[in-house]
C-alpha cells in the first residue's frame, strides 16, 4: 500500500492520507485549508475515519485545515512540540508514536527549516515536510531556521534511514512526486557530498523571496488554521430565520443564558472542544454528521433531556454552520431553538483579538478548562 498523495497547486503543497486497511482509521499529514472539501471527499471515497491530523511544522506559505478537520471529521490534532501550535491536542516529541488501527506513525524531530520541524516515519515511507525536498531542502532563513541544524537533521537523521525508504516531500515546485533516501543521499544538489561549511554557504546565498502569504499564514497556523471571518456580531435582537426560531449574536445569547431563559448547547465534538476551547457550563451534545454517519439519536435524546419546558435552546458550534442544522433539528423536536451567529468565534471585539491564541473566548469565560 502507498500513501494517498494530494497536491495543492496554489502553494505546491503535498498532503498525505495514510490508513489502516482493516479498521479504515486514517491520518492526514499537512492538510491545506482551501482543500478541505477535496480531503473530506477523499475520506468518503475510501470509506475512512479520520483519527489524526498531523503537521510537519507551522507553515509559512499556506494555512492548515487541521482545526476544520477536527470539526468536520472528528479528528484529533497533533503537531510538533517545538512549533508553538498551542491548540494542538497532542504535542509530539522525538520518537512519539501516533496509532491508527494497527498502523503507527513515528515522529522524528528534524530541526533546521524551523526549530520544531518534524518528519514522520510510516513503514518504509518518510514524510519529510520541508526538511528534505526532492533535490532540495527547506530554506532556513526565517521562522527560527538554522542551516547548521538542517545539515545535521539531513545527514545524521534522515540519511541514516535505509536507502530504499520512500521520501514524500511537503512540497515540490517542479511536478515530482517522491524520491528515496538513497537517491537523495547520492544526488541532492544542496547536500549530497557537501561539508557542513559548504551546505551553510549554499543556504546563506539562496536569496529566495519571502512566501507571499507568510504574514497571514504563520499566525493562523499557530491556532490550527481557524480564522475569524463570519458576520453578525452586533445584532441587538434575534433575527428570524427559516426552519428555526432565529439567529442571535453571541452577546444576546450570553444574556439569555445568564438570565436563565435559555439552555446553551455546545454541538462541537469532544476532540474539537479539546482543540479550540471549552465553554464552561454549556451542555455538550455533538452534532455528528460526518462521512458515513446516519442521524444522531443521541443528540435528539440529549436535547430533550437538557431543555426544560418553557426554555429556549441556544445552539453553539465553532463558526455558526452546524448550529443551524442543529437548530432546525431542535425545532422539529418542538423546541424554540436559536442559532448563535459565528459560534465559538463570535467575538464582539474580534479585530482586537485576531490571531491571538488563547485570546477572548465566549464572553470573558476562560477559553480552556479541564
Ligand atoms: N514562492 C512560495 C514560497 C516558496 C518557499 O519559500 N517555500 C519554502 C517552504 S515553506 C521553502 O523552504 N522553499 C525551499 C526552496 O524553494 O528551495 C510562496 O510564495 O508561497
Ligand atoms: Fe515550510
Amino acid at each position: 500500500m502507498t500513501p494517498i498523495q494530494l497536491f495543492d497547486p496554489a502553494s505546491s503543497t503535498y498532503t498525505y492520507i495514510l490508513f489502516d486497511e482493516l479498521s479504515r482509521e486514517a491520518v492526514i499529514i499537512d492538510p491545506v485549508d482551501e482543500q478541505v472539501e477535496r480531503d473530506l471527499d477523499a475520506l468518503r471515497k475510501y470509506g475512512l475515519k479520520l483519527i489524526w491530523t498531523v503537521e510537519t511544522h507551522a507553515h509559512a506559505d499556506h494555512i492548515t485545515s487541521a482545526g476544520q478537520l477536527a470539526e468536520h471529521a472528528g479528528a484529533k490534532t497533533a503537531a510538533p512540540a517545538g512549533c508553538a501550535i498551542g491548540t494542538a491536542s497532542v504535542q509530539l516529541k522525538d520518537g512519539d508514536i501516533l496509532r491508527f488501527g494497527n498502523e503507527t506513525l513515528k515522529a522524528m524531530h528534524t530541526p533546521g527549516h524551523t526549530a520544531g520541524s518534524t518528519c514522520y516515519l510510516w513503514r518504509n515511507h518518510v514524510f519529510t515536510g520541508d526538511t528534505l525536498l526532492i533535490n532540495g531542502c527547506g530554506r532556513t532563513d526565517f521562522q527560527s531556521g538554522s542551516a547548521e541544524e538542517l545539515y545535521r537533521s539531513l545527514t545524521e537523521i534522515l540519511f541514516a534511514l535505509p536507502d530504499d525508504t520512500t521520501v514524500w516531500p511537503g512540497h515540490d515546485y517542479r511536478g515530482r512526486s517522491h524520491s528515496t533516501i538513497g537517491s537523495e543521499k547520492r544526488s541532492n544538489e544542496r547536500v549530497a557530498g557537501k561539508t557542513l561549511a559548504e551546505f551553510v554557504a549554499i543556504m546563506h546565498t539562496l536569496n529566495l523571496p519571502l512566501p507571499k502569504r507568510i504574514a497571514e499564514a504563520v499566525p493562523a497556523n499557530l491556532s490550527g488554521g481557524l480564522r475569524h471571518d463570519a458576520g453578525g456580531g452586533a445584532l441587538a435582537e434575534a433575527r428570524p430565520a427559516s426552519g428555526y426560531a432565529g439567529d442571535v449574536a453571541a452577546q444576546l445569547a450570553y444574556n439569555w443564558w445568564q438570565a436563565g431563559d435559555a439552555v446553551l448547547v455546545d454541538v462541537r465534538t469532544d476532540a474539537e472542544r479539546e482543540w479550540v476551547g471549552f465553554v464552561p457550563g454549556a451542555v455538550a451534545l455533538a452534532w455528528k454528521q460526518w462521512p458515513g454517519m446516519a442521524m444522531n439519536a443521541d443528540f435528539d435524546q440529549g436535547l430533550k433531556a437538557a431543555v426544560p419546558a418553557g426554555k429556549k435552546v441556544l445552539l453553539l458550534c465553532r463558526s455558526g454552520v452546524r448550529s443551524i442544522a442543529a437548530a432546525k433539528r431542535a425545532t422539529e423536536l418542538g423546541l424554540e431553538a436559536y442559532n448563535i451567529l459565528e459560534g465559538f468565534e463570535g467575538d464582539p471585539d474580534k479585530e482586537a483579538h485576531r490571531g491571538r491564541v488563547g485570546g477572548w473566548r465566549f464572553h470573558g469565560l476562560p477559553w480552556r478548562q479541564g
